[in-house]
């Protein structure tokens, strides 16, 4: 019988939205590029992503975030981000909680840090006050208004965004974006998920609703992920996605903050900069906070039958 294998942990969330941080007993992915290793990741490791994640010792709504080498010779560390059903490419929530993770642990102090990501790096502020700016990767609106027939809803207009994940983002939640509405704006936001997919656009995973803010923010929203859990925040990747929607629209100015509140109330602060104006790409910087909730080691035994995740399907 071999011994069990141990991953070294650090459970945290950031806006209510957990992120688990794996320090070490992750697999070797080698070197080079992080868009190569995560797609490494992806087929080589998917039961390691499955085990660290997925019940019986996460959850659908947890997001691992492995720290790797950094390939970016300006950056001081590299993270990879997957969830319950595989990678995920840019993480905003999980970044502020692996920066309040690293800090935590006295590894990092206030100041920038560049970060590697399997999307590009990103430059992350840890704050005196302990809060976090993340300067996400260039953002864009590739489709704008466009007509989505969603069977048994009818037509949805919405615009179709990059923010370091690609997102679905439409005005007509259909229902309060409020927490007793979740199951409707779960059941919604996958139905126009499957016809976004159907209909053109592939790429996207994530969809997001918006409603009105409920405590002085610029709007609040619902997002969808691409594992059918809803972000319990306001989505990092899904504030940069919106503002870089709003800013093609003309929406929001350069430099003025967008509160973004999310369907728990908690909020992200975000604004931008133009990166190039007339190609309508952004740098999004959205801010927030996060709060370490444990340590751990995970045991991994071969003879546990549900050793690598339970992996349900969806
Ligand atoms: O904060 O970018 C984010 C995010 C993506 C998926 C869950 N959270």
């Amino acid at each position: 019988m071999t011994s069990p294998q141990r991953i070294c942990v650090i459970d945290s969330h950031t806006a209510g939205e957990p992120t688990r941080v794996v320090l070490s007993g992750g697999p070797d992915l080698g070197t080079g590029p992080l868009s190569e290793r995560i797609e490494r990741f992806r087929t080589e490791h998917d039961r390691f992503r499955s085990a660290v994640v997925n019940e019986p010792r996460g959850s659908d709504v947890l997001v691992g975030a492995l720290l790797v080498e950094p390939h970016d010779p300006t950056c001081s560390l590299g993270v990879l981000f997957f969830n319950n059903v595989g990678p995920l490419g840019m993480c905003g929530h999980g970044t502020i909680g692996l920066v309040v993770t690293l800090a935590h642990l006295g590894r990092i102090q206030p100041g920038d840090h560049r970060i590697d990501t399997s999307v590009g790096p990103v430059t992350a502020t840890l704050h005196l006050d302990g809060s976090v700016s993340v300067a996400n990767v260039v953002s864009y609106r590739s489709a704008a208004a466009v007509t989505i027939q969603v069977p048994g809803l009818g037509p949805i207009v919405g615009d179709v965004a990059w923010g370091g994940n690609w997102f679905f983002l439409t005005n007509n939640a259909g229902a309060p974006v409020e927490v007793a509405s979740i199951e409707t704006l779960t059941e919604r936001s996958w139905k126009i998920r499957q016809a976004v997919n159907a209909q053109g656009y592939p790429e996207v995973d994530h969809i997001e609703l918006f409603g009105k803010p409920h405590y002085g923010g610029n709007s609040r929203n619902f997002v969808l992920c691409p594992g059918k859990a809803y972000d319990r925040s306001p989505c990092g990747t899904g504030t940069s996605a919106k503002i870089a929607c709003l800013a093609a629209a003309g929406f929001l100015e350069e430099g003025t903050e967008w509160i973004q509140e999310g369907i728990l109330g908690s909020s992200f602060r975000g604004s931008f900069r133009w990166v190039d104006r007339s190609a309508g790409t952004v740098l999004p910087v959205v801010t927030g906070i996060a709060f370490v909730t444990g340590e751990a080691s995970l045991i991994l035994n071969e003879s546990d039958p549900f050793c690598w995740g339970i992996r349900a399907g969806i």
